[in-house]
């Protein structure tokens, strides 16, 4: 039996954190036995906000390092950048043309973004996700693995390869979300109200992958809760329930378990416990970080056989595409 395709992405912007582990890269591992897996570093959506080009590529190449990191493993996993398939950017344009503005300007994610940078609220920001549902149709694609935050994007991703597939002839398989049950949505430690974010000021706001023990402590220890005593999941109570949530997936315990193991304990009880899992996790991939981050060579090679293998599928969707519209 043909094992059915996912593809996901994720973009060089700022330093990888604990939501996008939960939420996405910790189940793109998980399920790479399953899965015929393509994993893409989004560097031509991160440019959608202002880079400086030296920073960008540097991030690029540690975000790569660090996917392989936390396990994806070329064995199993294509992985490669964005940029160096030109089909993702062709594409794109091609479903621009396929859009209605009216789709495109619900999107929430763009609302978002153009509050925090009023200074620079431009068309490919705007267009985002065109980008993000060509990266996704190209490979003709069973399953998405995404955070929460991404749904909306993926329904325009379905609704413009629907109706393209209705007005031209079959052309793209139509992918399906696949968001975690738990986790998909990891609340910054200072605001349980906002999600965890790259792109967010605070210094207690995100743990990020490479964070030191102490600092991952000193995070938690601050993090935002509540005047209640008892250790329950609760989602009316944020901060809480985002804590336990994270300890919940680290741990594999049941929520019965957790409970009982807190009884009449304090939150200090809790984050140091958390810290811990927290800690013991990320020390392997930090590891590996630093090991695999020094090999240049390596990871270059890695990621030109990434885009070699993968590029022969997304030029065929590409090229059916343009004969569809009658530009081949
Ligand atoms: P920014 O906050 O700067 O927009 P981001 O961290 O939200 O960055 P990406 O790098 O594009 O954005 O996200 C990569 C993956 O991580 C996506 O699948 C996204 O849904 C997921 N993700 C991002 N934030 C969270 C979160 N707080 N909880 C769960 N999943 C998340
Ligand atoms: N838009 C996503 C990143 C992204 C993506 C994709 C995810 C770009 N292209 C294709 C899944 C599939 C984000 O902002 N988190």
């Amino acid at each position: 039996m043909t094992k059915k395709r996912v593809f996901s992405g994720i973009q060089p912007t700022g330093n990888i954190h604990l939501g996008n582990y939960l939420g996405a890269v910790k189940n793109w591992v998980d399920s790479q036995d399953e899965y015929e897996n393509i994993f893409c570093v989004v560097n031509t959506h991160a440019i959608t906000i202002r880079q400086d080009p030296k920073e960008l590529k540097k991030k690029t190449y540690e975000l790569a390092s660090m996917l392989l990191a936390c396990g994806i493993d070329i064995a199993k996993s294509n992985l490669f950048i964005q940029s160096h398939i030109d089909e993702h950017a062709a594409l794109a344009w091609i479903l621009d043309c396929h859009i209605p503005m009216g789709d495109m300007s619900r999107m929430t994610q763009f609302k978002d973004k153009s509050v925090k940078n009023p200074k620079n609220v431009n068309v490919g920001l705007f267009n985002y996700p065109a980008l993000m549902a060509a990266d996704i149709l190209l490979y003709q694609v069973d399953d998405v693995p995404v955070g929460e935050d991404q749904k909306q994007h993926l329904e325009l991703a379905r609704d413009v390869a629907m109706r393209f597939n209705r007005d031209y002839g079959e052309c793209f398989k139509i992918p399906k979300p696949m968001i975690p049950a738990v986790g998909a949505r990891i609340m910054g430690l200072d605001d349980p109200q906002t999600k965890m974010s790259k792109s967010a000021q605070g210094e207690n706001h995100a743990i990020f992958l490479l964070d030191s023990p102490d600092v991952i402590s000193r995070k938690f220890k601050k993090a935002v809760t509540d005047s209640q005593t008892s250790i329950v999941f609760d989602q009316t109570r944020a901060g809480l329930y985002n804590l336990l949530s994270i300890y919940e997936i680290l741990t594999g315990k049941t929520r019965e378990e957790i409970e009982s193991e807190f009884e009449g304990k304090g939150y200090g009880h809790l984050k140091t416990a958390l810290a811990e899992v927290v800690i013991e996790t990320l020390r392997p991939i930090q590891e590996n970080y630093h090991r695999i981050h020094k090999e240049t060579g390596y990871l270059e090679s890695v990621l030109y056989n990434g885009a070699q293998q993968v590029r022969p599928i997304a030029k065929a969707t590409y090229d059916k595409t343009k004969e569809l519209v009658g530009l081949l």
